[in-house]
């Protein structure tokens, strides 16, 4: 796999980021902002890093799951003990819990980790088996995905995987939380230090009253030791994101399986059941996208964000869902493949926000995840629309975090590491 020439200059100046946030194991996400191991980062980080160095890419994934909880669940972030503590709040003295690799917060982040490892294996084979890549990963992906079956299926879920924090939905301050959140208190303003706010400016982050409340329920859950209480906690809710990751994931768990010679059936008949359980509990075909629910009330969660386009993702759709989403995606609120990336929030919605954080900016790893659903859909216009579209955007921005989703104007931190590794994704890959 080759970029075109005239890409050149956009490849090395995505390589140059992803080597200067390369730390030796894995890459952080920013030097600034983000100073250790996330968990769904790596998982994009090493899509793109394949490109550059296979081998690079497989430790990204190794690191990671190196951190995994001995109850499968594999953390949203993994502390870099060379890191002053107080780089990132909260840091491991909020969280208190090492696994023997390093202290880990105790949350997780949505499951893209088989889909990563399936094609970083792809990348190059050989080098792979020699390592043993997917007999260490394989093993490990299977515990991390029966941890989110076992602990985390609410009764009333119908079959569903729960997150249980905004910050687990990986689109933290998303709208569809504002309700949800309202119920929770948040602790006194003296106990959050904002770390973020010397890195970015207010604007384009949380308010104080949000965080606040995000601290609270982390706090709660760390003081009920972390044990998945689904009926004890404030916040259970079924994202469809996650699921609809989770499906796929286990889509690509199938492919590792059966290019080990073990049995994929059992990971095509999960992927079946969430795909399944997704359209009955959280598509709303009349809406033409999925909402979450909020386990709590039992209520859909009505803000339509990215999130309930990636129904796209699920390899099993049936055709006029498939058609009923795009069509959704093309429409007046996302604007697919004619704005910047992929607004995060309805651009006609009540709480639109262009640069404040998950409440409407574009971000690069769910533009690439629609893209991505589409090519495999076989929806190759719209997809080369959107990539174009991506790649304009990541010439423009210097790799910044989010950009206003319309104007492209970059938000957030620059030299973000999976902004560089999914346009390298990107360039290597034509639709
Ligand atoms: C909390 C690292 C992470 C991403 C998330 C993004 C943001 C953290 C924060 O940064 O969250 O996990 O401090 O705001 O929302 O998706 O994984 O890049």
């Amino acid at each position: 796999m080759t970029t075109a020439e005239g890409d050149a200059p956009l490849a090395h100046a995505a390589a140059r980021v992803l080597f200067a946030n390369w730390t030796g194991g894995y890459t952080v996400p920013s030097r600034s902002l983000y100073p250790h191991q996330w968990s769904w980062d790596s998982a994009f980080i090493a899509i793109g890093l394949r490109h550059l160095s296979p081998r690079r890419a497989q430790r990204e994934l190794e690191s990671l799951f190196g951190a995994q909880w001995a109850d499968g669940r594999v953390p949203h972030i993994v502390f870099d003990p060379a890191t002053p503590s107080d780089a990132y709040f909260p840091g491991p003295e909020f969280w208190r819990h090492s696994t023997a690799a390093a202290a880990t917060t105790g949350l997780v982040q949505p499951p893209v980790h088989a889909i990563a490892a399936w094609e970083t294996y792809r990348a190059a084979p050989d080098e792979a088996r020699r390592r043993g890549f997917l007999p260490r990963m394989y093993p490990r992906l299977v515990a991390w995905h029966a941890y989110l079956t076992r602990c985390r299926t609410p009764s009333t879920g119908g079959g569903l995987v729960a997150i249980v924090h905004p910050w687990e939905s990986g689109m933290d301050n998303s709208p569809s939380w504002d309700a949800p959140l309202a119920r929770v208190e948040p602790v006194p303003a003296g106990t959050v230090q904002r770390r973020d706010l010397q890195h970015a400016p207010a604007a384009d982050r949380p308010t104080d009253t949000d965080y606040g409340r995000y601290v609270r329920l982390a706090a709660d859950y760390r003081d009920l030791g972390y044990v998945d209480k689904l009926d004890a906690l404030d916040f259970v809710i079924l994202d469809p994101m996650t699921n609809a990751l989770l499906a796929a994931a286990e889509g690509a768990l199938a492919e590792i399986a059966a290019e080990m010679g073990a049995d994929p059936a059992p990971h095509r008949a999960r992927s079946a059941e969430i795909t399944d359980a997704l359209l009955t509990g959280l598509y709303d075909a009349d809406e033409g996208l999925a909402f979450p629910r909020d386990v709590r009330t039992g209520e859909p969660i009505h803000h339509r964000t990215v999130a309930g386009l990636m129904p796209l993702l699920l390899p099993g759709i049936p055709d006029a869902v498939l058609q009923t989403v795009l069509q959704t995606g093309l429409g007046a609120s996302f604007e697919l493949g004619r704005t910047a990336l992929v607004p995060s929030y309805d651009l006609t919605g009540p709480a639109f926000e262009p640069g404040r954080y998950w409440r409407g900016p574009g971000w690069f790893n769910t533009s690439w995840l629609l893209w991505r659903g589409l090519v495999d859909r076989g929806q190759t216009g719209v997809a080369a629309r959107l990539r174009e579209r991506m790649l304009d955007t990541a010439r423009r921005c210097g790799f910044r975090e989010y950009v206003h989703p319309i104007t492209g104007e970059g938000h957030g931190v620059g030299d973000f590491s999976w902004t560089a590794a999914l346009t390298l994704d990107l360039l290597h890959r034509r639709t």
